[in-house]
Order: structure tokens, then sequence, then C-alpha cells
């Protein structure tokens, strides 16, 4: 019988992190003791390929799971014992649970986007969906959307053979529908075709004001998801309401990857509102 959780987010510069706080939050009004500790790589002076290395000191100290974050996503891979086929596919793993001393890797960037999508602008139409950058996120992002049925795919990256590459691979996990390689340049004739947008790219962040596209394209018939949550409102959300978009924001994707890893730690479901009033209090 597991009495208590001890977890924990393996990556670069994640002591400042939003999920550490959510995960414990929601542990406490379950009336679990549950402790989420950042494990950052950085202020260790840890190389991103010392992950195998974390996950067995991690198995050794009695932890449940650990979340991966940026550089070891993709580098954790060969140190599981189990992948779902979902994470196999998309090639990362955000998500490890250690049961039994053995490493099970899950993806919850994919499953967290697809459920705040559900949830959050829940009827939006995936006929034709635009989607700016294809990198790490991006690609889950992608995959979630192809998941829920979108039929058509446009993704948008700076780095042309990234988006090329990215396609493809899309395109055979989902023969039924079409993802192509786009440019910026692409954008005013391809949004009038589309349903929604999705933005992925570090546009909008603190360290990287302004829009990520001409908000001149955007149409009040359109929905509009940033994956950028801090700030919360960034410019693409604030100008996307003014328009009259519907619009889902960055921090349902945070609140949604946190609660599914929440449910693969503990076998308990969290609850994704009041996990997101509390992410929306930090
Ligand atoms: O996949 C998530 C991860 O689980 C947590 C995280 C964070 O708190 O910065 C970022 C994403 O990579």
């Amino acid at each position: 019988r597991t009495e208590s959780y001890l977890v924990g987010l393996v990556g670069d510069g994640v002591t400042p992190s939003l999920t550490p706080p959510m995960h414990e939050r929601e542990g406490d009004v379950q009336g679990l003791r549950y402790l989420y500790r950042p494990i950052d790589l950085l202020e260790l002076g840890l190389a991103g390929d010392s992950v195998g290395e974390v996950l067995r000191s991690a198995r050794t100290l009695g932890f449940n799971g650990l979340n991966i974050t940026h550089p070891c996503k993709q580098l954790v891979l060969q140190h599981l014992d189990e992948v779902s086929p979902d994470a196999r596919r998309l090639g990362a793993v955000n998500t490890v649970v250690i049961r039994d001393g053995r490493f099970i890797g899950h993806n919850t960037d994919f499953s967290g986007f697809a459920a705040a999508l559900a949830s959050g602008l829940p009827g939006a139409r995936l006929d034709r969906v635009v989607q700016l950058g294809a990198g790490g996120a991006g690609s889950a992002v992608a995959y979630a959307l192809l998941s829920a049925g979108a039929k058509t795919l446009d993704l948008v990256d700076m780095d042309a053979e990234r988006a090329a590459a990215r396609a493809e691979e899309l395109s055979g996990f989902f023969p039924d529908s079409t993802v192509t390689a786009r440019t910026t340049a692409d954008l005013p004739q391809l949004m009038p075709l589309a349903d929604g947008l999705v933005h992925c790219t570090p546009v909008g962040m603190a360290a990287h004001p302004g829009v990520p596209l001409d908000l001149e394209l955007l149409e009040s018939r359109h929905w509009v998801a940033d994956i950028v949550y801090r700030p919360i409102d960034t410019e693409l959300v604030q100008g996307a309401r003014a328009k009259g978009c519907d619009v889902l924001d960055g921090g349902r994707m945070a609140v949604g990857q946190a609660a599914d890893a929440f449910r693969i730690f503990t076998g308990l479901d969290a609850d994704p509102e009041r996990m997101r009033s509390h992410f929306l209090e930090l």
C-alpha cells in the first residue's frame, strides 16, 4: 500500500516551475502525503544525458515517478523499461512512473493538450487547423490535434526542414489526415480556410514579447489556442479575444499535463478545474 508519494521534475532550470506547487496543492486537497521536488540539472551541474543516472537514483530513494522536461524528453527513452504507444510514436516522454523497480514512460503533453482543448474549447471545429511552431511542444500539440480528429493541419515553422520532417512523420501516423509543412508567408492564404489557430512558439513569453502572426488575419469565427502561459494573457490571447474569437490560454495545457501526470503517479483523478484555479493564483 502506498501511503505517501514522492515525485519530481527533472530538467534544466526547473526551479521556478509551477508544476510542483500545482501537484502538491492537489495532493493536499485530496488528503495525500504528496511531495513534488524540482531536480534542476543546471543547478546540480549535470548534463541532460545524466537523466538515466537521475532516474536510477530516484528509484533508489523511493520516488514514485518523475516528470521530465527539456533537455531530457528524448534522452530518457533509452532508460525506460516500457513506453506508452503514444509516447513511443511521439518520440518524447515527460512522465515516468516507477513501479516495481521498472520505469514506465508516458507523454502527458499531448494528452494534456487534448484534454485542454476538449474542456476549454468544447465543440471547436477541427476540419482545418493552422499550427505555428513544430518544435518539441508543437509536436505533442500536433499529435493531440490529429488524435482529436483534425482533418487538415497546416504546420508552420521558421525552420522549413523541421516542419517538413514533422509533417511527413505525422502523416505516417495519421494517414486519414493531411499534414502539410508551410511557411509564415502562406498565412494570408491559409487563415481564411482555417477553423482555428494553435500557437506553439516562444513568442509572447516575457523574454520574447510580441505576436506570432499579423492579428489582422484573425476573424471572430476562428478559435485560437496559445500554449504560452507566462504571461497567461499573451498579446495573442488578448488580440484574439478583442477580435471575438474563442480562446484557449496556455494555462490549460500546463494544467492538463499536470493533471494527467498526477493520475499516472497516484492512480487518482486530479480535478483540472481546481488545479486551474490554483494555477491562476500562482
Ligand atoms: O511536460 C511538461 C513537464 O511535465 C513539466 C514542465 C514544467 O513544469 O516546466 C514542462 C513540460 O515540459
